[in-house]
């Protein structure tokens, strides 16, 4: 189950321009020998792709850790601000490639790996997906890192080190299977365990208080438990800029082998079971995004890792500065969601408790300090936590948060004094960091938005919808701090690394690779659209892409892609509202639409699906099942092969996406407007050329304005739209009487045509549609879409202006560079100069 990617030919174009690297093969060919035999312990003579994988990595390590020392010396000399990224995720999918074009490295290495005697394109197949995160949000964090090393942002990513990350998905009788992802299971040789510098996180416990011999009332928290957390680095390079900073996750260490009381009970086997325990919070990642399940297990990881990661902040701002009112002008943080708030009350703790700063200090510097990112409106994943729970794991955050909340609602009294008690009482509960209800709980969202002095959406769209609705009150509160950053993604993994033959015909016409580093400098190539040498060869990229597509699902799942299709495709998390299934409702209508007119002059399409379910939400793994049964039914007519194919593509990860989005000539973004925070593989897609096909959401709003709506296939409602209809009583039966078309797709998928051995199983996807009340509207919005996906069927046949949207499409992304996006979070944020 490993990627493949395409031998290089040195007679390719883009191995004539990618710029030679300086550094010369035989130095790193003497270290790679030098890390198999001292380092690895084995034989430089034999020559597998395991040796020669690990002695190369271990190689570039070296001189990552040369830059990454440098580039630390210079903070501590400038004295510099620093930035502290706080995510529970990330999503670097494979290092040994993207280290390599960072370094300059990548000539060199394939030629000392050819003198060896081995193709470095294989050895990559040797190493695994980092796979640390569910999906955008994750993988966001990485473009961030990657962004803040190649724009000299003195940053640092704090996470977890899940020894099991996102799972492995296997599909049996077309069915979601999940596998655990040992990841760790073959030693990682990006990383260094610092096994000395652990940190102790506590846990539980009660809160003593006292007064000291100066008169003044203590709080002490007398904890239950003890872990331990462990720092492991990985280094980010910047790109051939000499900088490296670093990704630091912890893993969980338990602290009782040095608990002799344990010994003493006799109880042995009980004290290892515990150990066990505590290890246990960096064990494995919640593989569910948009839903909170609400586990202690969660809550304590959530505090593992903020816990150990201020320690380290407040460590290193000590060793120059001694005044906490500082603080706020030497580390910014930002917090990547609501996962790592507890921040908030963990730093007023730390000021308050043990550092003896008086409040109103104390909470000063945490509103300077902090900033939060929210990620999505969707209400079941906005994190609250039961207040018993919290309490439980830890008391004295619990009462911090109540100091807070009552100062706070303070605050809010004094501003509203005008309104009448009822409606002030209303307002307040609102507002409140404690939620009613059932029982009581904290809001992790109004924690973060009390905290921090910015409050980022991920979209234009999205922040608005953040100020409109969402958080309202606080906008109305606070009316400058709720701004947008929209998202970007790095070109350096999405364009340079992902499509070299592309990244080499852009660079070879400019003549330059300055686009790598700055974005907006691809639009000189909008002029060649008009040149039909250069759409030919723009053309044949995507075919050889397209080829490599092809050659790659045939290894991994033995099909045959017909490459003469449009290729249609649409990856991401499986999830109700992105709309994975009015994507099979296109695909149905499709099929019988050939079935009836046999000689129908459809333009061959594949229709490529590839994303993981949450293990536990039954409507998207039966989406997956309703594709996989589509596609066999769809596959298998000879009615309309050669016209149409469906495939479900396994375990979606980095490395996968990484061959897709290169070959894909139709992104499908298609979710309910207004309910897509932004979507960063809608970008990934445009700035490799293909079309979009979508709806007005997230930021593929902003995308069409830059790109001009001509160039794209934008349908259905938008989000203003959605709320009237939902309003005015959405009813997703009127519109299954009157279309046929519709009837017919959703009757068949109900009637058992898909399901022949197992009567019922879609009843349940098409109940959600009609008597359930179709939540995401897609009902609503499939006729547009029908009418669109014949659009895109007319212009696929005039290839030649195909190409030319394609070309327009790349030429007007450079605004989604998450360079632009970190330079932006740097001067409105964290209060950074960046060039
Ligand atoms: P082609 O088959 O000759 O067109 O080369 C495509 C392959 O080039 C892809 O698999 C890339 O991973 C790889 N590649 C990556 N970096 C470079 C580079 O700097 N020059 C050339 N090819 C590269
Ligand atoms: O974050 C991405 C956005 O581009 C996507 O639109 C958005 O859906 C995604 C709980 C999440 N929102 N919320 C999550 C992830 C894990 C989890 O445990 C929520 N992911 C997103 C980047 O901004």
């Amino acid at each position: 189950d490993l990627p493949i990617h395409p031998d290089i030919s040195a007679e390719s174009f883009q191995w004539r321009y990618c710029p030679p690297s300086e550094d010369d093969p035989e130095a790193l060919k003497a270290d790679v020998i030098r890390h198999i035999v001292s380092t690895l312990g084995s034989d430089y003579a034999r020559k597998n792709h395991y040796n020669y994988y690990y002695g190369l990595a271990l190689a570039l390590r070296d001189r990552l850790v040369e830059q990454w020392l440098t580039t630390q010396r210079s903070y501590y000399d400038e004295e510099t601000k620093r930035v502290y990224y706080l995510s529970l995720e990330y999503l670097p999918g494979k290092s040994l490639v993207n280290n390599l074009i960072c370094l300059g490295l990548y000539h060199a290495a394939y030629r000392a790996m050819a003198d060896f005697g081995l193709n470095l394109e294989e050895l990559t197949e040797v190493e695994w997906d980092a796979g640390l995160g569910n999906g955008g949000l994750g993988r966001l964090a990485s473009c961030y890192l990657d962004s803040m090393a190649t724009l000299g942002v003195p940053g640092y990513g704090y996470g977890i080190r899940y020894d099991y990350g996102m799972f492995n998905q296997v599909i049996e009788n077309g069915a979601q299977v999940e596998k655990a992802d040992n990841w760790m299971r073959t030693f990682n040789p990006w990383e260094f365990d610092r096994g000395i510098n652990l940190v102790e996180v506590k846990f539980g416990g009660r809160v003593k208080r006292w007064v000291d011999e100066k008169g003044r009332m203590r709080n002490e928290w007398i904890p239950e438990n003890r872990v331990r957390a462990m720092p492991c680095d990985t280094l980010v390079p910047g790109y051939r800029n000499r900088r490296t900073i670093n990704m630091r996750l912890w893993s969980a260490r338990s602290d009782r082998e040095f608990d002799l009381s344990y010994f003493n009970t006799g109880d042995y086997v009980g004290a290892v079971e515990e150990k066990v325990r505590d290890e246990n919070i960096s064990k494995v990642l919640y593989p569910s995004e948009d839903v909170i399940q609400g586990k202690e297990l969660r809550l304590k990881q959530q505090y593992f890792f903020v816990a150990a990661s201020l320690h380290d902040i407040v460590r290193r701002f000590k060793k120059k500065n001694d005044d906490f009112k500082d603080f706020p002008d030497k580390v910014a943080i930002q917090l990547n969601d609501t996962h790592p708030a507890v921040a908030i009350p963990e730093l007023m703790r730390l000021l308050v408790d043990v550092e003896l700063v008086d409040w109103d200090t104390a909470w000063s510097v945490c509103e300077k300090t902090f900033a939060y990112t929210n990620h999505t409106i969707l209400p079941e994943a906005l994190e609250t936590w039961p207040v018993e729970l919290f309490g439980q794991v830890l008391p004295r955050h619990l009462e911090i948060i109540y100091e807070i909340n009552r100062r706070f609602l303070e605050t809010v009294e004094a501003k509203y004094a005008n309104l009448s008690r009822a409606e002030l009482d209303e307002r307040k509960q609102r507002l409140s960091l404690i939620g009613e209800g059932k029982q009581k709980h904290v809001r992790m969202a109004n924690l973060a938005i009390v905290g921090s002095h910015s409050v980022n959406g991920v979209a234009a769209l999205h922040t608005q919808i953040l100020k409109d609705s969402v958080f309202k009150d606080f906008h109305e509160l606070y009316p400058d701090k709720i701004n947008n950053k929209t998202n970007g993604v790095t070109p350096r993994r999405w364009l340079r690394q992902s499509n070299p033959r592309l990244t080499g015909l852009i660079g070879e016409t400019l003549n330059s690779e300055a686009f790598l580093r700055d974005l907006d400098l691809i639009k000189e190539i909008e002029p060649y659209a008009d040149d039909s040498e250069f759409r030919k060869r723009w053309a044949d990229v995507k075919r050889a892409n397209k080829a490599h597509l092809r050659d790659y699902l045939e290894r991994q799942m033995g099909v045959s892609i017909n490459l003469d299709s449009v290729f249609d495709v649409q990856v991401k998390r499986i999830h109700e509202y992105k709309r994975q299934l009015l994507n099979v409702l296109h695909v149905v209508t499709l099929f019988n639409r050939i079935i009836d007119n046999p000689n129908i002059d459809v333009t061959p399409r594949t229709v490529l699906f590839g994303g993981k379910a949450a293990p536990g939400y039954f409507m998207a793994k039966r989406i997956i099942r309703l594709i996989n049964a589509v596609a066999d039914v769809v596959n298998s007519e000879p009615r309309v092969a050669g016209k149409l194919e469906v495939h479900f593509m396994p375990n979606y990860r980095v490395s996968q996406a990484e061959v897709v989005i290169p070959a894909t000539e139709l992104s499908e973004q298609i979710s309910m407007a207004g309910m897509e925070a932004s979507g960063t593989g809608n970008m990934k897609f445009a700035i490799n050329g293909a079309l979009t096909i979508g709806t007005l959401d997230g930021a593929t709003i902003e995308m069409a304005e830059r790109i001009g709506k001509e160039n794209m296939f934008l349908f259905g409602n938008t989000a203003d739209e959605i709320v009237t209809l939902k309003r005015e009583g959405y009813n997703p039966w009127a519109y299954y009487e009157k279309d046929l078309e519709l009837k017919r797709t959703l009757d068949m998928i109900a009637g058992d045509f898909f399901s022949r051995n197992d009567p019922g199983l879609f009843q349940p996807l098409v109940d959600s549609l009609l008597s359930g009340g179709d939540r995401y509207c897609l009902l609503a919005d499939y006729r547009s879409y029908i009418e669109t996906q014949e659009q895109v069927t007319t212009l696929y046949r005039d290839q030649d202006e195909w190409t030319r949207r394609s070309i327009l499409n790349t030429a007007r992304m450079g605004f989604f560079s998450s360079d632009r996006s970190i330079a932006e979070y740097a001067r409105n944020i964290w209060g950074l100069q960046v060039l």
